[in-house]
């Protein structure tokens, strides 16, 4: 399909979260000049979040991958290239290693942000041609706790409920999920429902007090890890006060007497104390489930990034099946998915362990129809390697070639000094990616540019089972290619090479390769044979099941209490259940005293090839840090702000310390979105554990032990210039990458909101020579020969520099004394007049001078670009939600921050007299 005409607005969808909102982007001249919700769009009715409505932000070519890319040699570096040489040397290097090595050799690791077209056109290549299991996604470090929790209790991966049901729930238990954060439109939602009825009662089940946990009536801050021994204890307290559906039990479910009989031992009383909460609380959280009208329980990693998160899942889920919560409005075991598609991913069957439509690849019938149906001789029986064993073999050199798309391993994998070393070792790393400036990208010999979002056709499901339509707007920058047309131009190539037919490549366009997809649904649980683009460009987003002749999608599953298994019962499966439950991946001792947990922030997307281009939605967390309670500065004699090592099993970070009253005592908190690319270490997955779920293969992401002891790193610098564009900026972030790792710390970053301003920070032992930093003062402008005003004094190792036009700060360069650093770049990216600042520029303090701060600190609202400095002002001079609403105008468009706002306003407000 050819994107729309030279003006228009054309109907998409977000490419972030599971959420999947419609939305409308509107362009001009091959160019993407905005984007609004869709208020037709079922997902969001015309909502976005603060990263959704900036997506126009990152539209243009800043850090794009524009061409092939292909390395010639190990040590040389990566030449542009045309694509038939590209994709004949990557089909001609699968071709040698597959015939020397066999099929297992090869492997193909990709992702839930790719369209269902994308995904299918690889599971095929994989299986089909190639003839190995060795295809898995990012999803298994997402959602594969979830399928296999799903499959082993309802006997298939389906997400029961639907957005809808938010409404018509009274009772909503949020587990490791913070939705506030993670699934804005979806937390809108329930605020809604909240808002309309005032008895809706909520409760999270989260480590730390998140802005989600805020909202709750009643928070579980259990201990990490203790999840399973909650959720078994709720359900000993459903039996105890017979709160059961025995009706349900009964007609429906199998296996409940031998689990109940396993229950004796989770009384509220014998896990409290390892939970780390009052069996009152577990006995109440179990009490409003289980006399709920309705109840909805949503998760998400929490839970499935545990190495029990099969176990996790499915003690949840017991809970609705001992209660009869489920397939009626309002009810039913809902796990949010991550990425736009990883819903998608699950029903083409793109993973190792899982086959097209749901079915199962160790079953010799499902692999006997696969292989009739796409007319080949056999799908092989070997079980496929998942993400953590497919990184291992290569390592190891089992597999010798990997093709990634559309993720970033080099960034997001646990225990990442493994992966990287084995991607450094790998053979022949193809990469397929819409940015040539990821972690990943370093090690790849083979570089194949994508089209991304605004440029790609296709569909994707979110998580309530919902296919959209995603439509290109525009037309792809330089020579990338949309990924399914790429994928089937290598596989038509290595076809020929292998001596196989190449014609089962041979789409006519994407909607070919959907129907083909939805041809192999067809009788399945998740039956979309009905579906197709032609239906969805008339009828809209449409939710499976929807069978050949079918006229309307499907907004619940179960509602007749039959399930697909072979009996149509449910199971209480005690899948993936420890003997001996051990909560933490690897034990806290005294040397390693600290929980480290990893997530999201608000306002970045992952390993940020995309969010990070767009210098405002920095403003909401501008750097990364560790954060830790309160009490425990103290109990170890820390100070916020310093620099501190952060000491794991497998590697050490360094990183300033921060405190959160929401991070538990004895816990850490480093957000995963920071790497190799902003950091002069590889980030938080550097101290993660590769310990896997036995079932699911899924990392156990969310907990690793470590210490925390302060880095005497004395030496420090800074520096910040305004980039003339997000484009610029890209550059010079991509120029100063490499000068990263020879400090003790660096971390680059941006602020700014009209203006993007690349910020430097590093720090080190003494001396630290002064060549090292030529080529960083260069990119920042603030070299020798550049036109700065300078402060030197060699005897104390200070050096500052700072470049001003006209009125305004361009640049600033502070090496040995940096105290003024921060408040000077507020001052850089506000624009303010450099005229008073003058005397101030090169003074070693740490607050500006009366009446020229900048009004400071943190943006909380993104859409209007209000600063805590300012809300906080408001609110001490007596503002409530509403007045800060009507006169700084922030909350009252995406909305993303009303859990903050309401939570300045609660903690700051004067007390009443
Ligand atoms: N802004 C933003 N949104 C995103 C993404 C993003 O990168 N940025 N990524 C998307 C993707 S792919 C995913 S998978 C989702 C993830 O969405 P979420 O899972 O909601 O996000 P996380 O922050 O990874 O983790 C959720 C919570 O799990 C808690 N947790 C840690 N250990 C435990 C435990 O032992 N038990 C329980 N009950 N909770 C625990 C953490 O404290 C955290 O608050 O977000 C999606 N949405
Ligand atoms: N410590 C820690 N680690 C984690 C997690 C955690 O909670 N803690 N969460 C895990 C989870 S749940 C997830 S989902 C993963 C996510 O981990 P990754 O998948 O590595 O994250 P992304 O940065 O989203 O990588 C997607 C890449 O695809 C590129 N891309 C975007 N659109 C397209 C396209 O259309 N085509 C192609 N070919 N490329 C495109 C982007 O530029 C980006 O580099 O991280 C996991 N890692
Ligand atoms: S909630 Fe935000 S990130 Fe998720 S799909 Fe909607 S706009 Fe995109
Ligand atoms: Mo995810």
């Amino acid at each position: 399909m050819k994107p729309e005409a030279a003006r228009g607005e054309t109907r998409s969808t977000c490419c972030y979260c599971g959420t999947g909102c419609g939305l409308i982007i509107e362009h001009a001249a091959g160019r993407i000049t905005g984007v609004r919700g869709d208020p037709d769009h079922p997902a969001n009715f015309g909502r976005l979040c603060t990263k959704g409505a900036t997506l126009h932000l990152t539209s243009g070519t800043a850090g794009r991958a524009l061409y092939p890319e292909l390395r010639t040699s190990r040590d040389a570096p990566r030449v542009r290239t045309d694509w038939d040489t590209a994709l004949d040397t990557a089909a001609g290097r699968f071709a040698d290693i597959i015939r020397e090595h066999g099929p297992d050799a090869v492997a193909f690791y990709i992702s839930g942000q790719l369209l269902t077209e994308d995904y299918y056109v690889f599971n095929k290549l994989a299986r089909a041609l190639v003839g190995t299991n060795n295809i898995d996604s990012n999803s298994r470090l997402c959602m594969s706790s979830a399928v296999a929790g799903y499959k082993n209790t309802l006997g298939a991966d389906g997400v029961p409920a639907s957005y809808e049901d938010l409404a018509l729930a009274d009772h909503l238990l949020i587990a490791g999920s913070n939705t506030a954060w993670a699934h804005p439109v979806v937390f809108r939602r329930i605020e809604d429902a909240r808002r309309a009825n005032p008895d809706l009662t909520v409760t999270v089940v989260d480590p730390r007090r998140t802005e989600t946990a805020e909202f709750a009536d009643l928070h579980l801050q259990i201990a990490p890890g203790t999840d399973l021994l909650l959720y078994n204890a709720m359900l000993h307290v459903l039996v105890w006060e017979d709160l059961l559906d025995r009706d349900f039990i009964r007609e429906h479910t199998d296996g409940f007497d031998a689990l109940r009989a396993e229950l004796v031992e989770y009384s509220p009383g014998n896990v409290a104390a390892a939970c780390g909460v009052d069996a009152a609380d577990i006995i109440e959280a179990a009490r409003r489930f289980g006399r709920a009208g309705a109840a909805l329980s949503m998760w998400c990693q929490g839970l499935n990034q545990s190495h029990h998160g099969v176990a996790n899942n499915a003690a949840l889920i017991h809970l609705h099946l001992a209660t009869g919560h489920i397939g009626r409005p309002g009810a039913g075991p809902f796990s949010l998915t991550g990425q736009p598609n990883a819903m998608g991913g699950r029903e083409v069957g793109a993973l190792a362990s899982i086959l097209p439509a749901h079915r199962d690849p160790r079953s010799a019938e499902d692999r006997a129809e696969m292989a009739r149906l796409w007319g080949v001789e056999s799908i092989p029986e070997a079980p496929g390697l998942a993400a953590v064993g497919l990184f291992d073999a290569i390592l190891e050199g089992k597999v010798k070639a990997v093709y990634i798309a559309c993720t970033n391993p080099a960034q997001s994998l646990p225990d990442l000094t493994r992966v990287r070393d084995a991607l450094e070792k790998a053979e022949f790393v193809v990469l397929q990616e819409a940015y040539a400036d990821t972690e990943t990208a370093e090690f790849a010999d083979l570089l194949l540019p994508a089209s991304g979002w605004g440029e790609k056709s296709g569909t994707v499901t979110n998580s309530e089972r919902r296919v959209t339509r995603v439509r290109p707007a525009i037309a792809p920058p330089g020579e990338a290619r949309p990924d399914w047309a790429i994928t089937a131009d290598f596989a038509r190539r290595l076809a020929t090479r292998l001596g196989k037919p190449e014609s089962s490549f041979d789409f006519a366009d994407e909607a070919a390769v959907f129907a083909e997809h939805v041809s192999l649904t067809r009788g399945r649980d998740c039956d979309m044979s009905g579906l197709s683009h032609a239906v969805l460009e008339a009828q809209g987003p449409l939710q499976w099941p929807f069978p050949a002749g079918a006229v309307t999608g499907t907004p619940r599953l179960f509602t007749d209490g039959v399930f697909p298994t072979a009996d149509g019962r449910a199971r209480f499966a005690k899948v993936g259940f420890p003997t001996r439950h051990a909560p933490l991946p690897e034990p806290v001792t005294a040397r390693r005293p600290f929980i480290l947990t990893t997530g999201r922030l608000r306002d970045q997307w992952h390993g940020m090839s995309r969010s990070g281009k767009v210098a405002q939605l920095w403003g909401h967390t501008p750097r990364a840090e560790i954060a830790v309670n309160p009490v425990d500065l103290v109990r170890r004699g820390l100070d916020a702000g310093q620099l501190v090592r952060v000491i794991g099993e497998r590697g050490e970070i360094v990183l300033p310390l921060a405190t959160d009253e929401g991070v538990a005592p004895g816990q850490a908190w480093i957000p995963m979105h920071w790497g190799a690319a902003t950091l002069a270490h590889a980030g938080a997955n550097v101290l993660t554990s590769k310990a896997v779920d036995p079932v699911s293969q899924q990392p156990a992401l969310k907990q690793a032990a470590v210490s925390i002891l302060p880095a005497r790193l004395d030496w420090r610098a800074g520096w910040a210039a305004v980039a003339r564009d997000a484009e610029q900026a890209a550059q010079w972030m991509a120029a100063l990458r490499g000068q990263l790792a020879q400090f003790g710390y660096a971390a680059l970053s941006l602020t700014g909101r009209d203006q993007p301003v690349v910020v430097l920070r590093a720090a080190n032992g003494w001396p630290l020579p002064q060549h090292l930093l030529e080529p960083i003062d260069a990119v920042f402008g603030c070299a020798d020969s550049d036109p700065v005003l300078r402060l030197s004094d060699a005897r104390r190792g200070i050096d500052k520099r700072a470049r001003v036009d006209g009125q305004r700060l361009l640049a600033l360069r502070l090496a040995g004394e940096v105290a003024a650093f921060d408040w000077l770049v507020d001052a850089i990216a506000d624009g303010t007049d450099v005229g008073p600042l003058r005397p101030w520029l090169f003074a070693p303090v740490s607050a500006p001078p009366q009446g020229l701060a900048p009004a400071g600190g943190r943006t909380v609202c993104n859409c209007f670009g209000v600063t805590e400095g300012a809300i906080r002002e408001s609110v001490a001079a007596g503002a409530d939600l509403e007045t800060l609403q009507s006169k700084l105008n922030c909350g009252t468009s995406c909305g993303s921050c009303l859990p903050e706002l309401r939570r300045i306003v609660r903690t700051a407000a004067p007390a009443p007299a």
